[in-house]
């Protein structure tokens, strides 16, 4: 059988979250900084570690079937792949941001203005999109600091707390895309039993991440109340409990709106109730 090949990043900020997801997978395998290759003892699968900017190419040109990797590198590099399935981590966006004291607010005020990124690709794109003509400024890093310096009017980079453009006296003020990492593989390669499975086992995981599994104590008089409240749950189980009319319910609720439905739970008359993490939803 072909063993796959998956690249993830080496190191950097997806390099946890993507071990951690292929661990949750099941996968075993050893995660040693220094190597760049790892085979997985259990399943067909080798794992490479590489640059994030690598990944698409190589998942592109077949060396990787498949690659984790934030939606942001695949835009940029232009690449033809694969979308398998969003991770729900890395979560940015990349945004216009300029000087806080700057009078641009509006997309057209950057007529004729300068603007430093490392996303020169993904920026064209939306400047022409928005019939902007701006001066784009490709420089490898420390984007933040270009307007301070003098190198640009306004900065193109990506954002998650805020925090690198607040401390550099910078406000964003246009939406360019959201980006999140991505399971990618090569053109066709969703056509392999391996990887299928290797999909839903990364669903299943997701899946579990987004629900919680619920037991509760309720008097069966306010069973129906509780059982209007799981929606989407077709039967939840019910147990009798020895303390007669009294039963547990066991059910998932949504991660989403978690706090809300317990509480709605506990005033239509849920006691004990007993929050338990899931590992995984196989469907
Ligand atoms: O070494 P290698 O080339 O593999 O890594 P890298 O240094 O190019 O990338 P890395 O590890 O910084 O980021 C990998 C991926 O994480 C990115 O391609 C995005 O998909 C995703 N990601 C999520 C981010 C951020 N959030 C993020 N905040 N990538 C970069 N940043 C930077 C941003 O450029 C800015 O400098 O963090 C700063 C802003 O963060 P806040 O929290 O202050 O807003
Ligand atoms: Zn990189």
């Amino acid at each position: 059988m072909k063993t796959l090949k998956i690249a993830i990043q080496k190191s950097g900020r997806l390099n946890e979250k993507s071990v951690e997801l292929l661990k949750n997978c099941g996968l075993n395998f050893e995660n040693y900084k220094s190597s760049l290759i790892s085979p997985v003892s259990n399943f067909p699968l080798e794992i490479l570690f590489l640059r994030d900017d690598d990944i698409p190419e190589y998942v592109q040109d077949g060396i990787a079937d498949l690659g984790i990797v934030g939606e942001n590198v695949i835009q940029e590099t232009e690449v033809d792949v694969a979308y398998l399935q969003k991770l729900g981590f890395g979560k940015c966006s990349l945004k216009i941001a300029v000087p806080n004291n700057n009078q641009i607010q509006q997309l057209s005020q950057l007529n004729g203005k300068s603007i430093a990124t490392t996303y020169p690709v993904i920026l064209d794109k939306f400047l022409k999109k928005n019939a902007i003509q701006a001066e784009i400024r490709t420089i490898s890093g420390s984007v933040e600091i270009s307007p301070g310096l003098g190198l640009s009017d306004a900065i193109c980079d990506l954002v998650s707390t805020g925090g690198t453009l607040k401390s550099n006296g910078l406000t964003a003020f246009a939406d360019v895309m959201s980006s999140e990492a991505v399971l990618i593989g090569s053109k066709g390669s969703e056509n392999s039993d391996l990887v299928q499975e290797l999909i839903q086992r990364v669903q299943s995981v997701l899946r579990a991440k987004e629900t919680k599994y619920v037991v509760l104590n309720v008097h069966r008089d306010s069973l129906p109340a509780i059982i209007a409240l799981l929606p989407g749950v077709k039967s939840p189980s019910v147990v009798s409990l020895a303390e007669e009319n009294w039963v547990a319910v066991h059910t998932v609720i949504p991660e989403r709106d978690f706090w809300d439905r317990i509480s709605q739970l506990k005033q239509a008359g849920a006691q004990g109730i007993v929050v338990m993490p899931i590992e995984k939803i196989i469907l």
